[in-house]
């Protein structure tokens, strides 16, 4: 009779991670442990009512537009007021903004501000909120730079590799958290019978190429000819550099970075001749995903420089961007440079 037990795995949930992780670093002063906690809570709010969506009729458009001419859908309202609500209290930051508000969202008077700031998108990928497709929310977090008082806008308006944490949550199957501090890049997924988010994917490495590609290749007449050129490329057959690649678009940008981090390949939104400056939102979606993919190893560019190099003008500027596998981010940079 054998007595070989299979050794039990760690029971790691996101908040023993953070606790070990800060245990490791002694500067660490717990903070983003109770800023992740606060932020996993909202999230679980969100989770719980776009499970509910199609049963309750929360869905439908309001008649509200918001600040970039988007019909807004009640649960885009929803996950915007939930986060703020969850995070105005905990006394970290001292403002914060998303993709909601025009304009800066300061922390309640009679609550104490702190050296944080957080930006968000409440909702990404909200146009597939209707058909029960992965949806998610993206965060990013800087250290202020003004000194005191409610937060300015050159607090939110800073460069991407000032960041200090970022993350993102998906609505789909299940539902994950990945974000990264500045060590490593970790997953975790919602065991609902428990509400605990437990570590599911440690110490994510994106692959350093991958043979997909994912983009909304219904711009492509209104692409530049490099683009163009670059995505024909992909679809040729040659044996030795792995082409055709595979095309794949979910066209919710956090469940389509997730799959390329995961499997590897690039994610494209280039500029069109509709989207002059590219579509996506330097500050709430591109930079907290390019943290986290280049804290994986992977690379994120607007097709000409690093998206963490870009000093932000406007809190909802908008970007190009190429994301994904090193080598799949450089050989599109490649063509664009001719
Ligand atoms: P959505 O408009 O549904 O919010 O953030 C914008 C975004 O979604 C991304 O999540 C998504 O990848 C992209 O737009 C899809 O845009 P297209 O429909 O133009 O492909």
């Amino acid at each position: 009779m054998t007595t070989d037990i299979p050794p039990i795995p760690k029971l790691m949930t996101l908040e023993r991670h953070i606790l070990e992780g800060e245990r490791q670093h002694p500067e660490a002063t717990g903070v983003f442990s109770s800023i992740l906690h606060n932020i996993s809570l909202a999230a679980k709010l969100v989770w719980r009512e776009v499970t509910k969506a199609g049963l309750v009729n929360i869905l439908g458009q309001t008649d509200r537009m918001n600040i970039t001419g988007d019909v807004m859908k009640k649960l885009d309202i929803f996950a915007d007021q939930t986060i703020y609500r969850a995070m105005d209290h905990g006394g970290h930051l001292c403002v914060m903004a998303s993709e909601e508000n025009e304009d800066l969202l300061q922390i309640p008077d009679g609550y104490r501000r702190g050296k944080y700031v957080l930006l968000y998108d409440p909702l990404d990928g909200s146009s597939n909120i209707d058909a029960n497709i992965t949806i998610g929310s993206i965060f990013s977090i800087f250290r202020r730079v003004s000194r005191s008082g409610p937060g300015k806008h050159k607090d939110v308006l800073q460069p991407g590799d000032r960041q200090v944490a970022a993350g993102y949550l998906l609505y789909g199957s299940s539902m994950m958290l990945v974000y990264c501090t500045g060590h490593g890049v970790h997953g975790f997924t919602l065991d609902p019978s428990v509400g605990e988010f437990l570590l599911s994917h440690p110490n994510i490495r994106i692959p350093v190429r991958g043979p997909i590609y994912s983009v909304n290749e219904g711009n492509a007449s209104r692409w530049d000819p490099a683009v163009r050129r670059y995505i024909e490329y992909l679809k040729e057959e040659d044996n030795a550099t792995g082409r055709p690649y595979s095309q794949r678009y979910v066209g919710s940008l956090v469940a389509d970075v997730h799959r390329t981090l995961l499997y590897g390949g690039v994610y494209c939104y280039p500029a069109d001749t509709k989207h002059t400056a590219g579509k996506l939102r330097l500050t709430y979606e591109c930079n907290p995903l390019a943290y986290i993919v280049e804290n994986a190893g992977g690379a994120a560019s607007d097709g000409h420089r690093r998206i963490m190099e870009i000093e932000p003008e406007a809190l909802h500027q908008r970007t190009p961007l190429f994301i994904g596998s090193r080598e799949e981010v450089r050989l599109a940079e490649r063509f664009l440079n001719g």
